[in-house]
This record gives C-alpha cells, structure tokens and sequence, in this order.
C-alpha cells in the first residue's frame, strides 16, 4: 500500500528534522512524508525543502501564512488524493505522536479504513499533561462520544490513518477549518458513511520543545460545533 504521511507545521524548526528522519526510519519506502508549512516564521519550510532535496519520499507543501490547522490537512489530503495514495495518516511534528507505532498503523490500514491513534482505549494515555488539559481532551472526547452516539473514544485526536476512499467520499471542502473540529468531524462522518473504524493505543508525550498553537479557546468552540455535526446529519437522514 502507498501511504503519506501528512505533517503540518507552524514554527517547528527544532522538531521537523528528527521528527522526519524518525518517520522515514520506521516506515518502508512505499511510504512517503508530505510537510505542509504555513510559511513558518522560523524557517522550517525551508529546512523541510532541504530534507526533501536529501531524500525523495518527503515532499513540502507551502503555504501563505498561517491558516490552521484544519485547512492544513485538506490541503494535504488533496495533494495526496492526485498524487494517488492509497491511505493517508495525520501526524504532528512534536513528537507527540511517537513515530513507533506508524508500523502499527499501516499494517492496521490494511485491514479497517480507519485507524485511530487512541489515548482512551485499554492500554493508551497521555504522560506530562496538567490535570487541566487532560479533563478537557477527555472530557472533549466523551462528551462527543455521548453527543453524536458514535463508538469512537477518542474523537479529538490528531494521529489517525485513513483509506483514499474514505477521505474521497466525506466531502473534505465542507469541514470546519481549526483542527479539533475537523478531526472530530472527519470521525463522525467516517462513522455514518459505516467505514471499519479501528483504535489502537498509543502513549501521548507532551510537546518537549517549541510551543502549542492550541488554547482553550479552540476547544470550547469545537465542542459547541459538535452540536451543528449532529444535527446537520440528522437534517441529512430524515429527509
Ligand atoms: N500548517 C499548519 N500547521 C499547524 C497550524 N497550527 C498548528 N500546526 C501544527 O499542527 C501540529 C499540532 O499543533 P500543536 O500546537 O502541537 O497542538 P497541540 O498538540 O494540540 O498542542 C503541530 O505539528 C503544529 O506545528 C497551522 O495553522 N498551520
Ligand atoms: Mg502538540
């Protein structure tokens, strides 16, 4: 299976090497890596298009200026949908998500149609998180398990693998563009379309270096969308 790797960045410059080299050591060369940079202001787009000049399974993909991370991805995702991918993974650059367990997620993307990377499934977690962030991502994630009555438990995060024909038929222009929206309705929409959905476990390291675009501004705002998800499939079902 051709696999890619998407990876957006803002301002990683101190993560963006290793973190490709890592990605690139685990996986075979079937599998290449997509950097999609909103012009970082630290110049990680250009140490990205030298790693790309040193090895021709990373790509970049540059963009603007900042425009979240939502829109990152659907970018992403098309360039990767022309270029003819059979499956597409979401990734952070911070190492958050561990490059380790991308083996696990591609022999998993040739069973189910979606893989979630899941820190609230029988052996998963997150380590160096506050109590704070860690009642609101899985509160987040039950809150919109209870909401939309759909069976994922980890509905907010970032480091999931998807088949083309999943992402080909969810109408990725319609999305909401800030990223934890965008992943819990990608989820959701994988659920009702009923496309195999599978979590495996995985430990989430905070970030060590460099700082989180993230705030909890984000995060309230994505769990009042959850409502909109709902009811616009219910709109969409019963008529
Ligand atoms: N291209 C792009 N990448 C972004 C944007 N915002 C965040 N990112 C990247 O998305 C990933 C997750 O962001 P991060 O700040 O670590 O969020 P957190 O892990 O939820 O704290 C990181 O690789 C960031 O560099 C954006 O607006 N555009
Ligand atoms: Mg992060």
């Amino acid at each position: 299976m051709r696999s890619l790797i998407v990876i957006p960045t803002y301002n990683e410059i101190e993560n963006i090497q290793s973190l490709v080299g890592a990605a690139l050591a685990q996986t075979p060369d079937a599998v290449d890596i997509l950097v999609v940079d909103d012009n970082s202001p630290d110049g990680t787009g250009k140490l990205a298009d030298q790693l790309a000049e040193q090895n021709r399974r990373v790509h970049v993909l540059h963009r603007a200026k900042k425009m979240g991370l939502g829109t990152a991805y659907v970018n992403g995702f098309r360039w990767g949908l022309e270029k003819n991918y059979d499956a597409l993974i979401e990734m952070d650059a911070d190492f958050s998500h561990n490059p380790k367990y991308l083996p696990q997620m591609l022999s998993l993307l040739t069973e189910y149609d979606v893989v979630i990377g899941s820190r609230y499934v029988q052996g998963g977690g997150t380590v160096n998180w506050g109590m704070g962030r860690k009642i609101l991502s899985r509160g987040g994630s039950l809150y919109s398990r209870m909401i939309l009555n759909a069976p994922v438990r980890d509905f907010t995060g970032g480091f999931n693998g998807w088949r083309k024909n999943v992402i080909e038929a969810v109408d990725l222009d319609s999305l909401r563009s800030d990223g934890y929206s965008f992943q819990i309705e990608l989820k959701y929409r994988a659920f009702l379309r009923k496309f195999r959905i599978k979590e495996f476990p995985i430990i989430f390291e905070d970030r060590k270096v460099g700082k989180s675009k993230m705030n909890r501004r984000i995060v309230i705002e994505a769990l009042g969308r959850v409502w909109s998800f709902r009811f616009r499939s219910s709109r969409a079902t019963s008529s």
